[in-house]
C-alpha cells in the first residue's frame, strides 16, 4: 500500500491550445479545417459565425477555430484572439483578384497587440486549379519575409479537395505550438523570477 512516488508511469496529460483558422470567404477554410480533422473531403457551406474542432497533435490538443471570412465576419475576428497558439491563414492561390485583400486583412491580424510573436502557417489552398500561382508568388505578395519577421512560420501548398499537403501541415502546426508553447513557458518562469527577486 502506499502512494508511490515514481515518475515512470506518470503520463503528462496533454494541453488544450487555441489555434486560430482564418482568411476570406471562399478561401476553403472549412475545407481545409474538416481535412485535417477527418483524412477527408466535405462538402462546406459558408461558415456562419465560427466552426471548432479538436484535432490530436503528437505533443498538443489543438482546438482550431474557424471563424467565418465574409466581410461582416472579419470584424468579429478580433474577438478570437486572445490566448492563440498559433494561426493558420488559408488564402484561395487561385483568387488572384483579392490577393491584396487578403493580403490587408492578414496584415491586420498579424499586427494586433494580442497576435504579436504568435506562430503562423499559411495555407496556400485551391492548388489542384490550373490558376492557383505558387507560394513564392503568394509569399512575395504577402512580403512574408519582412511582416513575419519576429515569429516563426510556414506556407504550404494544400488542395483540401485533393487532400495534397495536409499529412505535412499537421506535422508544422505540431512544431510550431510546441515551440511557441515553450517559449511562452520559459518567459512566465522569468518573469516569475524577475518578481521574486524584485519582492
Ligand atoms: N478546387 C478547390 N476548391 C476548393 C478547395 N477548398 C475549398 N474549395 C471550394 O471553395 C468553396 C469554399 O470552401 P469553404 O471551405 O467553405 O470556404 P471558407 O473559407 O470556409 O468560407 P467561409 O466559411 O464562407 O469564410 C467551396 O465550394 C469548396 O468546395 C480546394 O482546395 N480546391
Ligand atoms: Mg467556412
Amino acid at each position: 500500500m502506499g502512494h508511490s512516488n515514481s515518475t515512470c508511469c506518470v503520463r503528462k496529460s496533454k494541453t488544450n491550445e487555441r489555434v486560430l483558422m482564418l482568411g476570406l470567404d471562399d478561401a476553403g477554410k472549412s475545407k481545409s479545417l474538416y481535412y485535417m480533422k477527418l483524412n477527408q473531403e466535405i462538402k462546406t457551406l459558408p461558415t456562419l459565425g465560427f466552426n471548432v474542432e479538436q484535432i490530436e497533435l503528437d505533443r498538443t490538443n489543438v482546438i482550431i477555430w474557424e471563424v467565418g471570412g465574409h466581410k461582416k465576419s472579419r470584424a468579429q475576428w478580433h474577438h478570437y484572439y486572445s490566448n492563440t497558439i498559433g494561426l493558420i491563414y488559408v488564402v484561395d492561390s487561385s483568387d488572384t483578384l483579392r490577393m491584396e485583400e487578403s493580403c490587408k486583412e492578414f496584415l491586420a491580424v498579424i499586427q494586433h497587440p494580442e497576435m504579436q510573436g504568435v506562430p503562423v502557417l499559411i495555407l496556400a489552398n485551391k492548388q489542384d486549379m490550373s490558376s492557383a500561382i505558387s507560394t513564392a508568388a503568394i509569399s512575395d505578395y504577402f512580403m512574408l519575409d519582412t511582416t513575419l519577421k519576429d515569429r516563426n512560420w510556414f506556407i504550404l501548398s494544400v488542395s483540401s479537395v485533393s487532400g495534397f499537403g495536409f499529412t505535412e501541415a499537421l506535422t508544422l502546426l505540431n512544431a510550431l505550438v510546441t515551440e511557441f508553447r515553450k517559449r511562452k513557458s520559459s518567459r512566465r518562469k522569468r518573469e516569475e523570477l524577475t518578481e521574486m527577486k524584485q519582492s
